[in-house]
């Protein structure tokens, strides 16, 4: 109360406040938040001697991870759709991968976890992350197709991996497929195959047809037996989060990889800013599952939010301390946030001429801005890179928000908010969004397939641009002779030389080589009649507006003017 502040025994006070009343009393008040002491590097927890989870004689043999990796449309679904007897390929939308998939198969009494990813240019992230979680990396090449950039792309993200490489030549039931030219480009790029004297496995596969299918599972035994994986069992579960969701009825999901100990349900897992308590386990065909051991991919249903794909998650002793994590891991990141938003501002103080003037440009660009929502965290994440690589000199585009799951009520609120445009891929709208999007004219559009998406979100941004006018010159006609209506105008008497004289046109009256007058052609007339147009080789009268002082061997060229749509 001495301080001004009339607060009652068990009313939170601010920090500074509480500080000096401590000093007043004759107290030190050290004050941490949550997260801080992590920051800190956490010295204020005393460390407690674990076990050695990796101690050699805890490990056991495991099943090798196989990502399929290749340009698009070169067989990878059609390669496990075959090994699984299945058919994804028959349930995809544009016919393309759009998304990561995992799958457990058994070949001769040996487990193989197969991950599949997209081909497409625009989920270079997935393939990334599909290639950093595996052993081995199969690299499908179409034989009739040969290397392009995605299967070179492929070919580095496993590089970097450290993966080995099992090159899957494909398609070679097809006309034209030239097996030569596929080891031929393998030797020029480093992974020469066996029979050309090099060490990278080739077996020669039709992924539709079922050919030597076997062969290419003999090959992946025999690489990982060199490979000798292995992984402790029975320490806590940890992993990978491969790909995570909303779905309706079972809130966010998550499919992930375990790579050390086994999953079991009602572990209680962190995985940076989300907590789960593991409620459900399914394989890829819906099987539940009692527990998942290394190299098991399962999706998991009990999580606090969606997990972001490609990050790791380890098991807590329990869901408090679990949620507890998650939210100084949320701290520490806002503090993060906050320290560069600040480092941000003070940079921006001493900013220089030029920056003020770029800033200035910027300011008069125009902005589309964008909610994008979609049905997997990384095709989320793939949207949004593929929309930011959009250039354009003249139209920025702005994320505003970005987000898994259908298209609510929120987004649109927001979008009235943020003068903002949905964009929606693969994913619904929730009941009641139409209309409220109507009412607020908010434009959403929605695509399941990812480059369509990106056409129509270049299209929205050009549709910020005023449009542009182009000239196109219809005709000219010379002027013969100058006759004089009425008591004050005079029409010239022409022959059109050329193309055609448009009534509204645009005239130019050229004399001597010189423009004297632009302006529109008001009237034309053959003999008495006003005409829309005289075509070369006719005479007619034409008045151009604002104008009188024709004189013979003037020349009027008429012009149309063409609206264009504006292109970034
Ligand atoms: N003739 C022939 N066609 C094949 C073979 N393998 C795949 N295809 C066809 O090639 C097309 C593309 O196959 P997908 O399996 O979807 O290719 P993908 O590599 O998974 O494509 P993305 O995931 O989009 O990168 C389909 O029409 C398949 O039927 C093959 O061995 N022989
Ligand atoms: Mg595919």
């Amino acid at each position: 109360m001495e301080l001004g502040i009339f607060a009652s025994m068990n009313q939170t006070i601010e920090e500074n406040v509480a500080i000096q009343i401590a000093t007043r009393h004759g107290c030190e008040l050290e004050i941490h938040h949550r997260g801080e002491q992590n920051e800190q590097g956490g010295q204020a927890k005393p460390k407690v001697e674990k076990p050695d989870d990796d101690d050699p004689k805890f490990l056991k043999p495991r099943p090798p991870v196989v990502c399929i990796l290749g340009h698009v449309d070169h067989g990878k679904t059609t390669l496990l759709d075959t090994i699984r007897k299945a058919n994804v390929v028959g349930g995809e939308a544009g016919g393309i991968t759009q998304h990561i998939g995992a799958y457990q198969i058994e070949h001769k009494d040996h487990k193989i976890t197969f991950i599949d990813t997209p081909g497409h240019a625009a989920f270079s992230m997935m393939r990334e992350r599909g290639a950093n979680v595996t052993d081995v990396s199969i690299l499908v090449i179409a034989a009739d197709d040969a290397f392009k950039p995605q299967t070179d792309e492929a070919l580095k993200f496993a590089r970097e991996a450290n993966n080995a490489i099992i090159v899957a030549i494909n398609k070679i039931d097809v006309k034209g497929a030239n097996i030569d030219r596929v080891k031929q480009q393998m030797q020029e790029k480093g992974i020469a195959p066996e029979d050309w004297g090099g060490e990278t496995i080739a077996v020669e596969v039709s992924a539709l047809k079922g050919t030597n299918i076997d062969d290419l599972l003999d090959m992946i035994l025999l690489q990982v037996e060199v490979l000798e994986l292995k992984a402790n069992p029975s320490c806590p579960a940890s992993g990978t989060i491969i790909e995570s969701q909303i779905e309706q009825g079972r809130g966010a999901t998550a499919t992930v990889i375990v790579e050390r100990g086994t999953l079991q349900k009602g572990d209680a897992l962190l995985c940076g800013e989300v907590y789960c308590k593991v409620k459900t386990m399914t394989d890829a065909d819906g099987n539940v599952l009692k527990s998942a051991p290394p190299a098991t991919p399962v999706k998991i249903t009990g999580w606090s939010d969606v997990p972001a794909s490609g990050t790791k998650f380890n098991t807590e002793k329990n869901e408090k301390i679990a949620k507890r994590n998650a939210e100084e891991n949320m701290q520490v990141r806002k503090l993060h946030d906050a320290a560069r938003a600040q480092q941000k501002s003070t940079e921006g103080g001493a900013a220089t001429i030029e920056d003020l003037f770029a800033a200035i440009e910027n300011q008069q660009k125009k902005c589309l801005r964008v909610i994008v929502k979609s049905d997997v965290h990384g095709s989320t994440e793939a949207l949004v890179h593929a929309l930011q690589a959009i250039e354009s000199d003249k139209v920025d585009l702005s994320v505003i928000s970005k987000g898994v799951g259908h298209i609510t009520k929120n987004d649109v609120t927001l979008a009235s908010a943020g003068g903002a445009m949905i964009v929606g891929f693969n994913v619904k709208l929730d009941n009641g969004v139409q209309s409220l999007a109507k009412h607020h004219d908010i434009r959403i559009i929605q695509h399941a397939i990812i480059y369509e998406l990106i056409d129509q979100v270049v299209d929205g941004m050009a549709d910020l641009l005023d449009p542009e006018y182009t000239e196109k010159k219809t005709g000219a006609a010379e002027v013969r002779q100058v006759f004089s209506v009425g008591k004050t105008r005079n029409v010239a008497g022409c022959m059109v030389t050329e193309g055609t004289i448009k009534r509204n046109g645009i005239a130019r009256l050229v004399r001597n080589g010189e423009t004297i007058h632009e302006s529109k052609i008001d009237t034309l007339k053959r003999f008495k009649d006003d005409v829309k147009e005289v075509r070369a080789g006719y005479e007619c009268g034409i008045n151009v507006a604002g104008y009188d002082d024709y004189q013979e061997g003037d020349t009027i060229e008429c012009f149309a003017v063409e609206e264009q749509r504006p292109s970034l």
